[in-house]
């Protein structure tokens, strides 16, 4: 599998420019590019990532998405004097030419397939290009919105008629709906299209009916098109990762894609003028994270909107980071959506309901008083610290939001260990696990003597079992003092390393430790300080009733014919846990697993968004190839394949939406429907 990550930049792009007044375009200024580009070398990302230089669009790889008319208007404008230039910019809803527009445009439309290019001819795994003008509000026949050739609609086309793509999945994370990109795909199944922006009832610009949830795509493409409407500003960090948990990251893995364009605008971040939002850039290190896990890997992020300098270019840092595949970091902020949040969530799945098989069992009864209820809840408040956090911004003090993220990203950047994963050598395992993996000496016998005796004897009662912890111990020494990032032991008693690695994690002074345990689990550890949060995935049904917060038994037997776990990890296991916020996560897979390797390789990948991405995984089961494929979901420099996915019968779609009832209001995460009478945060 291809590693390595592309960034595209020409300062080419900054001659694009507005030459007179207009209140409305002046956002769009060159410094977004050059701003971006300086930031990412301050960082040192730039010498990290592979240089694919940009090129010119050809005029039939525009003439793909747009009219001939519309592509000879666009060239025609090159010579024109700066009276006749504001005069065809006219003709538009936020657009400004100059004459270098075209061939800017032209530039940003190259950018794009040269990145498509180099991810699908596994030059890298996956990109970024950095592009202007921008390009998801263009259409057919129209500029519009700053765009003038939709750069990711070409790149999709591009990427279906060379490689011969049948499923394109594109996210458009940009505050704005990319209503172009929408019209151009409407009815094309091939192409799902998944676009969350500021709505407000439709106040909010481009002002359009077709912009609401209710839009789901024409003919053949009913389904294909997914609009996540915001109707309140200050949407925050909880509130895009529950419309990734609970709409995108469902439909998205359904859909299997083949490829993953991200409309990557940055307007949807704290500071932004026109967004108003508040997600902190750490946020897009998270959905960059998501995506990952999908196109076995192969993700093309192109450059949207964000016309907040200091957040859009922290926001792209925190993006390419991740595609390198460093740590995620942890993410800040109260973990809740806010109610409107949750009613648009609840309103969309509701929409997709007879398109998908993963949202075939949705409670649809509260359709019937949707009017009246949305009519309320413009007027409800949004959660406490959404209305906190919205301070810094409705002050709309620019230099005010600079200083916060100043400070903010000071308290979130972490030194990178070189090595990234640990594991003992033991079974020859050098042999077959993925380069980077740092072998590490087992402790030996008087040391984990002492160690056991004098804190764990409780839990140790074979004086056989104390050898198998030598590695555990050790490789959780190497997390613990920051030397690797996280690390793989094989065991042959997963339960009893487990139970003494999460202790050790607590008693080393860590608050939140979450353990996911896969398999029969013969001892279940004493959670009642809230240090720590089972989630015990078996197949056996708990006899006794044991659920209770920080103890979730969770039964599932996976698919034989393919992969339907991601349901349960999207739509219960990730919420809980991105709820707790641990400090580190411990996934054990004791006797009877229970789930395939392809099921929990994208549980140990999905986990790493957590805890700075500290994960020890220790294994009861020597399965070579199992122990391979997890050390390769750890070390993150490639996607594990996943199978096939298939999608969750009603059984399982149904136990899923038990436990989510059942744990909402502990794990508010889980929240993705507004139920009468349940109290809310
Ligand atoms: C790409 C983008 C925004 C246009 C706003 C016009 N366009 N009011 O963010
Ligand atoms: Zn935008």
């Amino acid at each position: 599998m291809a590693s390595g990550t592309a960034l595209i930049y020409d300062e080419e792009m900054t001659a694009h420019k507005l030459l007179w007044n207009d209140p409305i375009c002046d956002i769009e200024v060159p410094e977004r590019l050059s701003f971006s580009y300086e930031q990412l070398r301050s960082y040192h990302l730039v010498e990290r990532c592979v240089h694919v230089p940009a090129r010119e669009g050809s005029e039939e790889e525009i003439l793909l998405v747009h009219s001939l008319e519309h592509l000879e208007m666009a060239k025609s404008t090159q010579t024109m004097n700066e009276e006749e230039l504001k005069r065809v910019s006219e003709n538009y809803d936020a657009f400004f030419f100059h004459p270098s527009t075209y061939h800017c445009a032209r530039l940003a439309v190259g950018a794009a397939l040269q990145l498509v290019d180099a991810v699908m001819a596994g030059k890298v795994r996956n990109g970024m290009a950095l592009v202007r003008p921008p390009g998801h509000h263009s259409q057919r026949n129209a500029a519009n919105g700053f765009c003038l050739f939709n750069n990711v609609a070409i790149a999709a086309e591009y990427a279906k008629l060379k490689y011969g793509l049948q499923r394109i999945l594109i996210v458009d994370w940009d505050v704005h709906h990319g209503q172009g990109t929408q019209y151009i795909f409407e009815e094309d199944p091939s192409v799902l299209y998944f676009s969350w922006h500021r709505y407000e009832h439709q106040e909010f610009w481009p002002s359009l009916k077709e912009s609401d949830y209710d839009a789901v795509g024409l003919g053949k493409g009913k389904g294909f098109n997914i609009n996540l409407p915001w109707n309140k500003v200050g949407m925050g960090n909880s509130d895009y990762l529950a419309a990734f948990f609970h709409v995108l990251l469902p439909m998205a893995f359904e859909f299997d894609p083949e490829l993953v364009i991200v409309s990557s605008g940055y307007d949807s971040g704290i500071g932004d003028p026109e967004g108003q939002m508040n997600a902190t850039p750490e946020v897009f290190a998270h959905l960059t994270h998501f995506l990952m896990q999908l196109a076995n890997g192969k993700l093309c992020v192109i450059l949207e909107g964000g016309y907040h300098l200091k957040s859009l270019g922290e926001s792209v840092c925190m993006t390419v980071k991740t595609l390198l595949g460093d740590p995620v970091p942890q993410i800040t902020g109260e973990m809740a959506p806010c109610l409107s949040a949750v009613e648009s969530i609840q309103n969309v799945r509701a929409a997709h309901k007879p398109y998908w098989k993963c949202l075939a069992y949705e409670d649809t009864s509260f359709l019937q008083n949707l009017s009246t209820k949305s009519h309320l809840l413009k007027k409800a408040n949004s959660n406490p610290s959404a209305e906190d956090e919205s301070q810094i911004t409705n002050n709309n003090n620019t230099v005010k939001v600079e200083r916060f993220l100043e400070l903010h990203m000071k308290n979130i950047l972490f030194p990178v260990p070189p090595i990234k994963t640990a594991t003992t050598g033991s079974e020859g395992s050098e042999y077959f696990l993925p380069e980077h993996v740092q072998l590490v000496k087992e402790m030996d016998e008087t040391e984990i003597k002492v160690l056991v005796s004098g804190f764990y004897a409780d839990l140790v009662k074979e004086e056989k079992t104390l050898l198998s912890l030598g590695s555990t111990f050790v490789i959780l020494d190497k997390i613990l003092k920051k030397e690797v990032c996280n690390g793989i032991a094989a065991s042959p008693t997963a339960a009893l390393s487990a139970a003494v690695a999460v202790r050790h994690c607590v008693r080393f002074g860590f608050q939140r430790v979450l353990c996911v345990f896969v398999g029969d689990m013969q001892m279940i550890p004493n959670t009642e300080d809230g240090k720590m949060l089972v989630i015990n995935i078996c197949e056996k049904e708990q006899s006794r009733k044991t659920s209770c917060k920080h103890y979730i038994s969770l039964n599932w037997k996976e698919d034989a014919g393919g992969n339907d776990f991601f349901s349960a990890v999207l739509g219960f296991i990730l919420p809980v846990a991105y709820s707790y916020q641990p400090n580190l996560t411990v996934v054990a897979v004791g006797p009877n697993r229970n789930l395939g390797i392809s099921g929990i390789s994208l549980l140990v990948a999905l986990l790493r968004g957590l805890a700075e991405s500290r994960v020890f995984v220790v294994i009861e089961d020597t399965e070579i190839s199992l122990m391979q494929t997890v050390a390769e979901a750890l070390v993150g420099t490639s996607t594990p394949p996943f199978g096939i996915y298939v999608p969750p019968t009603q059984e399982k779609v149904n136990k899923i939406k038990a436990l989510r009832d059942q744990f909402q209001q502990e794990w508010k995460m889980l929240q993705c429907s507004v139920k009468d009478g349940i109290s809310r945060n």
